[in-house]
């Protein structure tokens, strides 16, 4: 019994100190000219490990992925998935968008406590 109760305790005290990730994938599409990375809004806590999967489903071709304040950037090919991981060290709401052409593919991120 003694230690059914330790083994549980441990199990319970990883759970408090292991980090929380959170998997998400967003699709750009193309409507009447306008390219998004959909979902265009992103929610994580403070302390997960974000990990976004990229897919291009746009016909015009390369598309960038960027968070400037988490430094992530990345090319996304039509057709070719790409992994993004990145820390969620800081509550906010930041920006996400195309870095290879500006003023399109934009969405928000936000960090919740
Ligand atoms: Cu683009």
């Amino acid at each position: 019994m003694k230690m059914i109760l330790m083994s549980l305790m441990l199990v319970a005290s990883a759970g408090v100190f292991a980090q929380a990730k959170r998997s998400i994938t967003l699709v750009n599409y193309e409507t009447d000219g306008v390219k998004q990375w959909l979902p265009g809004t992103i929610i994580a806590k403070k302390g997960e490990t974000v990990e976004i999967t990229l897919i291009n489903n746009v016909p015009s071709g390369d598309h960038g992925f960027m968070i400037p304040n988490f430094k992530v950037m990345e090319v996304v090919k039509k057709g070719v998935k790409k992994v993004v991981t990145f820390k969620a060290e800081k509550e906010g709401l930041y920006e996400m968008k195309c870095h290879m052409h500006p003023a399109h593919v934009g969405g928000q991120l936000l960090i919740v406590p």
